[in-house]
């Protein structure tokens, strides 16, 4: 009898656990656009069109290369909608007993899985560098779980950028040289973009008829849908943007929505590509002499550095990761979260651009929405839900370490030492954007003044137990000590009056 085989929609790959396991002449793979797994939360519309027209084509590849497949498409009749169902389903028509299955990127999944009738074997995620196990024996009785000190070992593991046994050049990080405020030209045209073909059209239509009312907008869809794109989109990458890279990480500007960045988060996260690969392409170039130390060892770093450490957290930190609140914030998300109507310049592109382009970059994520979300005391989980719907790459393996650990610190300092927080004087240096906001960045309290500025304030004020005695947060703390009481209090007041203006649904 065939067993079945389960790739989902971020397995997309010939290498993947539970096809290497598998009996290509007797076993059947089962792959399912479901009802359940497009809308757990209301993702953009370009994540669902993305994910259906990358399924569908890596379909299409498995049947050539000799494997029998069962796709189902959304609007399938008999489509039962979950995952679970269609196992039960498609056992039902091949007399499968089992499933072989890799181990999902989301608890609510892997708990679907084995609480699924017919057994499922589910066989660990081999697509990432850092098993389970190795990430928990790395953190194993220490104190702090730095990433920097993970990164290093996986520098070792790998041997990227290695000299022996020390690195490249003599330093394992290159940060210093890098967080440039924003040029004045951006060389980078953007990533590569491809016009739909036939499989990408016929799926813009039925994301179009179906999901009409989520939040982001369809065209134009230019995301590589296949392997062979996603390589092109990687080599034009690191032909003309890794060199600046490095330099221009932190930047934001206006009227460039991806400066110098990879945009292929998406990719990787789907299978379309391989950690190995990009790190691999990115340090050829640092060898071939066409890309400098700074700018590819930070880009390594953020992928067998920052993006294993994250699903090491994930992983560790378990199911309830996502409901952690340890500052306690109840506040609703705002409303230009999803409609981008604010005063506040910053927060509007970052908002506007998420939802052309289901993309923002880091120091957007971070430093504008995550950081006013955090200013503001947003409720965390509101804060989750958001960029898990809102981004291409979004998947709770990444995401949530990323915004319930680093952005929110809602997990009370397990990613971070201390919160990512600032007031507008930060953005100022590191974009464009103050110049044309409404709001005056120089200004401290008041009507005018950025509402960055004296949140900053009031988020260090109503927080003074919790953070008081961090040695990173000193400094800050004893400026806001040195301020005059006046100068204290019309801090707050302003916060007050914004905070009420914002929950009252005011244009802010
Ligand atoms: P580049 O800047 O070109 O970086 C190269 C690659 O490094 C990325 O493609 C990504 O694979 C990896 N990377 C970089 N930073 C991180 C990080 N902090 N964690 C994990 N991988 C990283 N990344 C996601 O993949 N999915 C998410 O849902 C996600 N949510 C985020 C939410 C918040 C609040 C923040 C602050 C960051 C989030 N990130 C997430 C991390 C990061 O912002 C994105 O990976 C990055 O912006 C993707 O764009 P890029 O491919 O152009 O990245
Ligand atoms: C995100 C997503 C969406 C929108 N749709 C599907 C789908 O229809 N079928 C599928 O197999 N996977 C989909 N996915 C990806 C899954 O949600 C993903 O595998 C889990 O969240 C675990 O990371
Ligand atoms: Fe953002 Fe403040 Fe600058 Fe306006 S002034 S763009 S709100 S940081």
């Amino acid at each position: 009898t065939p067993r079945l085989i389960l790739v989902l929609g971020d397995q997309l790959s010939p290498e993947l656990s539970a096809l290497a396991e598998a009996d290509k002449s007797r076993d059947v793979v089962v792959m399912a656009e479901v009802a359940d797994e497009a809308s757990y939360v209301p993702h953009h519309p370009k994540k669902i069109a993305f994910l259906f027209a990358a399924m569908r084509k890596f379909a299409a590849q498995l049947r050539e290369d000799g494997w029998q497949v069962r796709y189902t498409r959304l609007d399938d009749a008999g489509n039962t909608g979950s995952i679970p169902g269609e196992l039960l389903r498609r056992a039902e028509d091949t007399g499968a007993k089992e499933v072989l299955a890799t181990e999902p990127g989301e608890f609510r999944l892997i708990a679907a899985l084995e609480e699924c009738p017919i057994p499922v074997h589910q066989f660990p995620d081999t697509r990432f560098l850092a098993s389970h196990t190795e990430f928990e024996e790395w953190a194993e009785g220490r104190k702090d779980l730095r990433m920097e000190w993970f990164y290093r070992e996986m520098r070792r593991k790998t041997g990227l950028l290695m000299d022996g046994d020390k690195p490249e050049g003599g330093k394992w990080n290159y940060d210093h040289n890098n967080r440039k405020p924003a040029p004045d030209k951006i060389t980078f045209g953007g990533p590569m973009q491809f016009t739909p073909d036939d499989t990408v059209e016929e799926v813009l239509d039925l994301v179009e008829r179906r999901f009409d009312n989520n939040f982001g907008t369809l065209r134009p869809f230019w995301f590589a849908t296949d392997r062979g794109q996603a390589r092109q989109a990687l080599s034009h990458f690191i032909r003309n943007a890794l060199p600046d890279f490095g330099d221009y990480q932190d930047a934001m500007l206006v009227e460039n929505r991806f400066l110098y960045h990879s945009v292929i988060s998406m990719y990787l996260n789907a299978g379309l590509l391989t950690w190995q690969e990009i790190c691999e392409a990115a340090e050829d170039a640092y060898k071939n002499g066409d890309a400098p130390l700074n700018a590819v060892e930070g880009f390594i770093r953020q992928i067998i550095g920052w993006r294993e450490y994250m699903r090491g957290i994930h992983f560790r930190e378990g199911p309830d990761y996502t409901r952690r609140n340890w500052l306690n914030h109840q506040r609703k998300l705002p409303g230009f979260y999803w409609d981008a109507q604010t005063d506040m310049l910053c927060v509007a592109k970052a908002v506007e651009q998420t939802r052309d382009e289901a993309y923002a970059h880091h120091i957007q994520r971070l430093m504008v929405t995550g950081n006013f979300a955090l200013l503001a005391g947003i409720d965390p989980h509101e804060v989750h839900e958001w960029y898990l719907a809102v981004y291409a790459d979004a998947y709770e393996w990444v995401e949530a370490p990323n915004v319930i650990g680093m952005s929110q610190f809602a997990d009370g300092g397990i990613v971070g030492s201390k919160p990512y927080v600032s007031g507008g004087n930060y953005i100022n240096k590191m974009s464009n954007y103050c110049k044309g906001c409404a709001y005056d960045v120089a200004t401290k309290t008041g009507e005018k003044a950025c509402p960055f500025n004296y949140l900053f304030w009031a988020f260090l004020h109503r927080h003074r137990d919790r953070f008081g005695k961090n040695p990173r947060m000193a400094q800050m703390y004893r400026t806001w000590s040195r301020m005059s009481d006046e100068k204290r209090q019309a801090t707050l007041d302003s916060a007050e009056a914004f905070l009420d203006r914002m929950s009252r649904g005011d244009r802010i």
